[in-house]
This record gives structure tokens, C-alpha cells and sequence, in this order.
């Protein structure tokens, strides 16, 4: 697997020279500054390609994201406008010799945490997601319409008596933890702003809006074959409904049916293992078998499931990269094999790009302030973890 590392560009508190001593293969990267269903310009993608290859000659081999909007999600009156900025996106990219994309299909928010920083026995941080305090949010900070239809009697009272013993402060706190989604996308935004968004979703199902995601991949899946290019959608994180939202790419039979629904080698799966991983029924390994000549790229992090009030939405934690729910040493070995058979079939895409996605913070990361889930010494423990497994694997 072809070793990267997930670089935010000049604002990242990793320098792009310290990349060298992480002993990274190959960046992961995007274009923050353009909101979703802008055009990412050639000159500006050129930019950041040099800034990525000026230290130390390290390329940018995935785009992750390239955003796929709101109006594309929804299939409102800017999706038509939206799809042909999103192929322009992918000319500029192609032309600067990209050809690796990663998007996701979420409504709204992408990933969702309720505690950014939850101390560990060890004394690092990592993050968290607790359905009761999600519960405290969504019915009584936003107070979504037709909440409580999503929660029983037991965790509607024990959301009311947290939420009553709660300061301004931790209710804001709680706030701004599930609101920090994507890096950038979402700053400033206020529960208005939500309560708007929440509405375009109102006739959205689940089957519609996977009926979009395949809208979508029409307008966009041709366009990646012509141009060498590899779209690779990330799952939902975590894997199941919140705030009443469809979700449509949780397990390995939604992957199928959306891999299946519109089947070209352009079309593929990044194989989060962290997200998709929080479901009890997931499992790794089967993904691989099943769909692993479609994986584009690979995110490797763990999660560990705690005690939880409903099953079906599990709290959760961001383990160690070898700790938690996924045995991750099964999935790269795994992994390697579909390396081997794509090389045996003359794949010129034999090699996956991985990441180490997320880490705890661990020692100096605590005096740092990193994107959520992106310190500098957490991910490179994880990193060298699974660069151990590849090695003894590879021999
Ligand atoms: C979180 C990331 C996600 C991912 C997007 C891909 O840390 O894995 O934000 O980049 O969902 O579109």
C-alpha cells in the first residue's frame, strides 16, 4: 500500500517539511477555500501541487474531497450548474495529473462527534460519539421538528435531566463539537442555518436520495473514464441516521448497490474502516472480498463500541489504531491480497493509497491544536503500527 498522509494545506499545524521524517509516500489533500459547487481553478490546484512536491518531492496522489454540494445532495434548481462545475473541477484536476477522488454523499454534516477531546486513561485525548448527548442536542439545544419521534421515552427523559444540569457553556460546547464536521465548511454556522438545511431534506428519503448519489455518479462516471480518473465515495460517519437524515453509504450492501447500480472501474469505495466499523454487523475482511477490486482508497482507524442505550446507534470512541473493534491486522492482510491480485491482472492501479485516518492526541499533540482527529504523534503511532503490519506481511 502506498503509505500517505492527509495534509490541509499551509494552515495545517504539520508543516509539509516534516512529512519527510513521518516517512510519508504521498499526500492527501483538498482545496478548502472553494465551497461546495465552485470550480477548483487549475492554477490554484497547481499551486498546492508544488507546495506538496517543493520539500521533498512527495506528490499529491488523492483529492479528498473534492465536496460534492448541497444542491447535488438534494437535486435542487443549482445541481445542474453544480455538476458542470464538479467535471471542471475534474479537468483542472486531471490536467495537473490527479486521478484519485474521494467525496462523500452525507446530508449536511460529515462526520459526527459529540466530544472532540475526551481524556484517556494513558492522558491523551481522542474522540467520541455518545448518543444520549447527541439525544440532549438534537431535542433540546436545536429542537428539531418531529425529534422526538427518533428517541424512546427513556432517552428523552435522560436527555432532559442531562440537558437541565447543564451550563450555557457546555450546552455551546455540545454545539460546536457536532457542528464541526468537514474542516472549514461549517464555521459560523448558526441552528437557523441548520433548521434550513434540515427542510431541503424533508421529502429526501433514504431511496431517494441514493437514487441521487446514482443521479449523480451519471453525470460525473463517464466524465472520470475519459479522463483516467478514480471516483471513490467515503461512508457515512458513523453509519446511521441522525437528526432524522437519510443515510445511504453505512454497509457493505449499501456500497454493493451503489457500486453495482452504476458499475465501471471509475466508480469505487474509499474503505473507511473507522466509519463503517462502529456497526457491530461490519465486517472488514467480507468488504474486501466482496468489494475490494472497487476499494480507491483505504482509511485506516479504529473504533471501539462502549455500552450504549440503543444498539442500533452505538456510542463509541477513537481507538488506537490496532485496539479497537476491527481487527485491523486481518483487514491489511486482506488488503495486501487484493494488491496481489491486481497485480497478477496487470492493474496499472495495483498499489491502494492509505492513510492513517485520525489518531489520538498523544504528548506534545496536547500543546497543539490540530484539526479534530488530525494530530501530528497520534497518527504517526497509527501510521507505524500499520506500516509494522504491512511490512510482516509483505516480507
Ligand atoms: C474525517 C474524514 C472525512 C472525509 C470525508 C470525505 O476525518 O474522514 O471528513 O474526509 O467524509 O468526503
Amino acid at each position: 500500500m502506498q503509505q500517505c498522509w492527509r495534509w490541509f494545506g499551509p494552515a495545517d499545524t504539520v508543516k509539509i517539511e516534516q512529512l519527510a521524517q513521518v516517512g510519508v509516500e504521498g499526500v492527501v489533500s483538498a482545496l478548502h477555500q472553494f465551497p461546495p459547487g465552485e470550480v477548483w481553478p487549475l492554477a490554484d490546484i497547481l499551486e498546492r501541487q508544488a507546495m506538496i512536491a517543493a520539500p521533498h518531492g512527495i506528490g499529491w496522489d488523492v483529492v479528498e474531497s473534492l465536496p460534492v454540494s448541497e444542491a447535488i445532495k438534494t437535486q435542487s434548481s443549482d445541481a445542474k450548474a453544480h455538476f458542470t462545475a464538479y467535471r471542471e473541477s475534474m479537468d483542472n484536476l486531471a490536467a495537473a495529473g490527479l486521478k484519485t477522488i474521494c467525496y462523500n454523499f452525507m446530508p449536511i454534516l460529515d462526520w459526527t462527534r459529540t466530544t472532540l477531546r475526551k481524556k484517556q486513561a494513558h492522558g491523551g485525548v481522542a474522540m467520541q460519539f455518545n448518543l444520549l448527548d447527541f439525544a440532549v442536542f438534537d431535542l433540546f439545544v436545536l429542537k428539531r421538528t418531529n425529534a422526538r419521534d427518533d428517541y424512546n421515552a427513556e432517552i428523552t427523559n435522560a436527555a432532559k435531566t442531562q440537558f437541565d444540569k447543564m451550563s450555557d457553556a457546555e450546552k455551546q460546547d455540545l454545539q460546536d463539537n457536532i457542528i464541526c464536521g468537514l474542516p472549514g465548511a461549517n464555521e459560523g454556522w448558526t441552528l437557523d442555518d441548520l433548521h434550513r438545511q434540515l427542510l431541503d431534506y424533508a421529502e429526501i428519503d433514504a431511496g431517494k436520495l441514493r437514487q441521487n448519489l446514482i443521479d449523480f455518479l451519471g453525470e460525473v462516471v463517464p466524465h472520470a473514464e475519459k479522463l483516467g480518473m478514480r471516483l471513490c465515495c467515503h461512508p457515512d460517519d458513523p453509519p446511521f441516521s441522525l437528526m432524522g437524515l437519510p443515510r445511504v453509504m453505512s454497509s457493505t450492501a449499501d456500497y454493493k448497490a451503489v457500486l453495482d447500480a452504476v458499475d465501471s472501474p471509475a466508480n469505487g469505495a474509499t474503505f473507511c474502516t473507522g466509519s463503517l466499523g462502529v456497526s457491530a454487523g461490519f465486517d472488514g475482511v467480507e468488504f474486501i472480498r466482496q468489494l475490494g477490486h472497487k476499494i480507491h482508497f483505504a482509511h485506516l482507524r479504529n473504533t471501539k463500541r462502549l455500552p450504549s442505550i440503543d444498539p442500533a446507534r452505538p456510542d463509541f470512541f477513537e481507538a488506537p489504531h490496532l485496539e479497537g473493534d476491527t481487527n485491523m491486522v486481518a483487514v491489511v492482510n486482506a488488503l495486501l491480497d487484493e494488491e496481489t491480485r491486481r497485480t497478477a491482472q496487470g492493474r496499472d492501479d495495483w498499489q491502494i493509497p492509505m492513510r492513517p485516518d485520525h489518531g489520538q492526541d498523544l504528548l506534545d499533540d496536547l500543546n497543539r491544536s490540530s484539526q479534530p482527529g488530525y494530530p501530528l504523534i497520534g497518527r504517526l503511532r497509527g501510521l507505524a503500527e500499520l506500516r509494522g503490519i504491512m511490512a510482516a506481511y509483505s516480507g
